[in-house]
């Protein structure tokens, strides 16, 4: 297994994020991955390679150019309105919902953080693009090197996670969908058909969205239940793609409280569905979050679980791509995301 780790990521370093009336310290912190890569120095799994930049054309592939310009240029607007606010996080407080419009991007800052977002927990700072787009290099270059038949599985290390960020909005976190990158890059290279499995505490409602009405790339997401957990709005189990992907999303909601045995039961029927999807490739979208100490969600895995879940992976005997998502319990998030990637390799 190649590990691309995003050697930029401590650039994306959010402050706060709105919760209840007040604004909290950030769950998503540097932390997160320094604990995932000082385990990877303790275990060594796999070989550590480099990723090359991410041509703007990539991102394109999955993401809207106005978007993509946004992002790049948000910050010294920000820091334009006010030099003052170098020192805080950009937060977004308005939003176009139903009935207004879309099409036309606002001049006003706020109005345009809104149009490009979808909550206020996921705060902007100086350096997010850059820590994003060298996050989307890492995994942009990991589908490449299981195409070319480099390595049977590449991990993208890398945050701000990406998962919940669609072709023109930010949210959860997330703000380049690396999975789905990771995804239209195997497609690109040659895969007729690619599967999606996120296995993250929320919903990937980006990835859902992202591939909504296509046949060629499979999405399934196994996630607390959205009429309870974020991202509230999308997740359900009757959202099953629509035109020519109709049949090709697959959401396998749980309860709050589940324990790994039903947990599995799921995976076993998310692989199920890879399985006749025919898929030449497999993206796992590696969420941790799943895990009974995280301080946001709500399932019971315990550690030992995560080499579980490798093993289940690796028996597809696909080429696979991981991309690192959520998981906030930082002590355990190296041993937890470490054991998910030694599992496969032992697999
Ligand atoms: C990638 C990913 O896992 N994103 C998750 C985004 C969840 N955002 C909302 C979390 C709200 C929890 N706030 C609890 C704060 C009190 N300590
Ligand atoms: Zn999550």
């Amino acid at each position: 297994m190649f590990i691309y780790a995003n050697p930029h990521h401590t650039l994306h370093e959010g402050r706060h994020e709105m919760f209840r009336g007040r604004l909290v310290p950030c769950h998503e912190t540097p932390a997160r991955l320094d604990h995932v890569l000082a385990e990877l120095g303790r275990r060594p799994v796999g070989e550590r390679r480099e990723a090359p930049p991410v041509p703007r054309a990539a991102l394109e592939r999955v993401h809207a150019p106005r978007y993509l310009d946004f992002l790049q240029g948000v910050w010294d607007e920000w820091v334009a309105l006010d030099p003052a606010n170098a020192a805080l996080d950009a937060l977004p407080s308005t939003w176009p919902v139903r009935g207004f419009r879309h099409d036309v991007e606002p001049q006003n800052f706020a109005a345009r953080m809104g149009l490009y977002s979808y909550d206020a927990g996921t705060p902007l700072t100086a350096g997010t693009w850059a820590a994003a787009e060298a996050g989307a290099a890492c995994a942009v270059a990991a589908a490449h090197a299981v195409a070319a038949g480099d390595t049977r599985a590449a991990a993208a290390l890398t945050r701000p996670p990406g998962h919940h960020a669609g072709a023109d909005f930010f949210g959860g976190y997330c703000f380049l969908n690396n999975a789905a990158l990771a995804a239209q890059a195997l497609r690109d290279q040659g895969a007729q058909k690619v599967a999606v499995v996120d296995v993250d505490y929320h919903h990937g409602n980006g990835t859902q969205s992202l591939f909504y009405d296509r046949a060629d790339v499979l999405t399934v997401s196994i996630h607390g239940d959205p009429r309870t957990e974020y991202p509230f709005y999308l997740g359900h189990a009757d959202e099953r793609g629509e035109g020519e992907g109709f049949g090709h999303n697959l959401n396998l909601p749980l309860p709050a409280g589940t324990v790994f045995a039903d947990w599995r039961g799921a995976l076993q029927r998310a692989l199920q569905r890879v399985a006749e999807h025919r898929a030449d490739a497999l993206v796992v979208a590696l969420g941790v979050d799943t895990y009974e100490g995280d301080p946001i969600s709500r399932f019971r895995l315990a550690s030992a679980d995560y080499l579980t879940i490798g093993r289940d992976l690796a028996a597809m005997r696909l080429p696979t791509v991981f991309t690192m998502e959520g998981g906030y319990a930082v002590e355990a998030m190296g041993v937890n995301l470490v054991n998910v990637l030694e599992g496969f390799e032992q697999g």
